[in-house]
């Protein structure tokens, strides 16, 4: 193709990777004497592949370097170029494969780099939704997908409900911004935490989410430009569920009415975590509802 080079397959010394991994020294950090040698294997092994030369592979560097320079704690740029090549969904996949304790688990899904620690504790049967003004641009679209969402926190295999879990939650816009991400949203908007009552229950009011591309303007962005592939998430709503004894669940839910559904640009959706809201009569805070129960795992 065109301004592709050709690959010739020259010969390298069939010595040198293993000359690098015999290099780890005999006290080396055990974990890290364990998956070195593979990491040095696949990463010899892909750049004879390519044939990378010095200035792709130096590219490659500064494309990081930038990733790293734009990451804080509100936007974390090196986990995003992670995600759009599919490798935190995988670790997360692993690593819920690895622990889980049962398959009546809810499945994770990836935390993304929009997570915030330290939202407000909310009483149940509160809103995430700050300062709704029909000045907001987005209030229309506000009000039509107003939803209260509720459900049981439970332990796998008992099924018994987990009292003083804590559900941690967030979600864009309408918009299709992170608060941190839009300067005309309130602080810690669409973001809260409730704590499940004694049937292990919680409730809040928050809104159907709508699709939305994750950030171009950043080094993640420019490169998926490269790939030509499109920037667009499906709607999400994203959870930490929590409680003592029991591992913390970090996942998302996804509305089954979004054309994203299967295309997703960080490959995290999951078929278990597909909803579909249901329209909710004689409730003036809400359109819709939402009815999911969380089922978690012994630590
Ligand atoms: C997001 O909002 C997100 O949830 C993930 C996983 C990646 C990029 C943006
Ligand atoms: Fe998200």
């Amino acid at each position: 193709t065109n301004g592709v080079p050709k690959m010739p397959k020259p010969q390298y010394d069939p010595k040198f990777t293993d000359k690098v991994i015999a290099a780890t020294g005999p006290h080396a950090h055990p974990r890290l004497a364990q998956i070195m040698p593979s990491l040095i294997r696949h990463l010899h092994d892909f750049a004879r592949e390519v044939n990378l030369t010095v200035a792709e592979w130096s590219a490659a560097v500064d494309l990081i370097n930038e990733c790293g320079q734009m990451s804080n704690e509100q936007r974390n740029e090196t986990q995003l170029l992670c995600d759009i090549v599919g490798l935190e969904s995988l670790v997360d996949e692993i690593t819920s494969k690895m622990l889980a304790t049962s398959t009546a688990e809810t499945p994770s899904a990836i935390l993304g780099p929009f997570y915030r620690s330290d939202a407000p504790f909310l009483p149940n049967g509160s809103s995430i939704v700050q300062n709704l003004d029909p000045s907001i641009e987005w209030y229309d679209q506000a009000i039509a997908d107003s939803a209260f969402l509720t459900g049981q926190v439970l332990a796998a295999g008992t099924g018994a409900p987990i009292q003083g879990a804590v559900v941690d939650v967030w979600h864009t816009a309408p918009n299709g911004l992170y608060e941190q991400q839009d300067s005309s949203q309130p602080e810690m908007n669409f973001r809260g935490r409730f704590t499940t009552d004694e049937d292990g229950r919680y409730s809040l009011y928050a809104l159907r989410p709508v699709p939305y591309p994750i950030p171009e303007d950043g080094p993640a962005g420019r490169f998926l430009k490269m790939l030509d592939r499109h920037p667009h998430r499906p709607g999400h709503i994203h959870f930490i569920v929590s409680a003592p004894g029991y591992r913390p669940l970090t996942t998302q839910l996804y509305d089954d009415r979004d054309k994203y559904i299967n295309n997703d640009a960080v490959f995290a959706v999951k078929d278990e975590l597909v909803v579909t809201f249901q329209p909710r009569e004689g409730d003036s805070n809400a359109k819709w509802s939402l009815e999911y129960d969380f089922i978690l795992g012994r630590e």
